[in-house]
């Protein structure tokens, strides 16, 4: 397996990803292919695939309530993605409860890949992670060096990384600056040959990581 979670904003052929989802450790999913398909038709494209982690990304960023309502009407997935910028209290902290009661997985942002983020923020969001623990963290691939700050701050956390491609991320930087997995869609989907995209993928992941394994000692 490669380290690759699979963003799937958009529908591929059911025999593509079929061949293709093997390679993947996870395959995400968001408002794009949900509104498509609805929740049914999202069970139905996941319904053959062996996928270790399937991750909700809606970025929840509401009060306790209304998102747990939200994560109760997802029960297919093993994991979810929130903001941190929302609080503990009355917010993650009760959602974390109950993901954690429900044996689901929860990831922060610690910060996002866009130009526009601002990252004077993070010491902030950094109590937030801090103090509510979650499973994993969401960091930038386009910003190498903000990995490695939450690389240090937390050490034992899973950290995956989206901007990788499209986004101008290289391939296997985010892995040589401390994320466990790239967080990967248009590089995949808009393939013309989506099969020997992620080969290609995986392959140059596991040179960088020994080139920055061998520079590190
Ligand atoms: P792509 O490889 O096509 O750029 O997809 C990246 C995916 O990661 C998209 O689903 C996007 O919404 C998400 N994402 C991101 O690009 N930057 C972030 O900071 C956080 C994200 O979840």
């Amino acid at each position: 397996k490669g380290r690759i979670i699979f963003s799937m904003d958009e529908e591929i052929p059911q025999h593509v990803l079929l061949k293709i989802s093997g390679y993947f450790h996870g395959i995400k999913i968001g408002y794009p292919l949900l509104l498509r398909k609805g929740i049914d038709g999202v069970k139905e494209i996941l319904r053959k695939l062996e996928i270790n982690e399937i991750i909700m990304d809606l970025k929840l960023a509401d009060i306790d309530n209304t998102m747990i309502n939200i994560v109760k009407q997802l029960d297919f997935a093993n994991s979810f993605i929130a903001h941190s910028f929302i609080g503990i209290d009355g917010a993650l902290g009760e959602l974390k409860n109950f993901l954690d009661n429900n044996g689901k997985k929860l990831y922060l942002l610690a910060s996002m890949s866009h130009k526009g983020w601002n990252d004077d923020f993070y010491p902030y969001i950094k109590t937030v992670i801090k103090s509510l623990n979650p499973y994993g963290i969401v960091a930038p691939a386009t910003k190498p060096n903000v990995i490695r700050i939450v690389r240090d701050d937390f050490p034992d956390k899973i950290i995956i990384s989206p901007g990788v491609g499209a986004q101008g991320g290289k391939i296997g930087d985010a892995l040589c600056n401390g994320a466990d997995y790239e967080i990967i869609g248009r590089t995949i989907y808009t393939s013309s040959d989506p099969e020997n995209k992620v080969k290609e993928i995986i392959k140059i992941q596991e040179e960088k990581i020994n080139e920055c394994k061998k520079t590190s000692t």
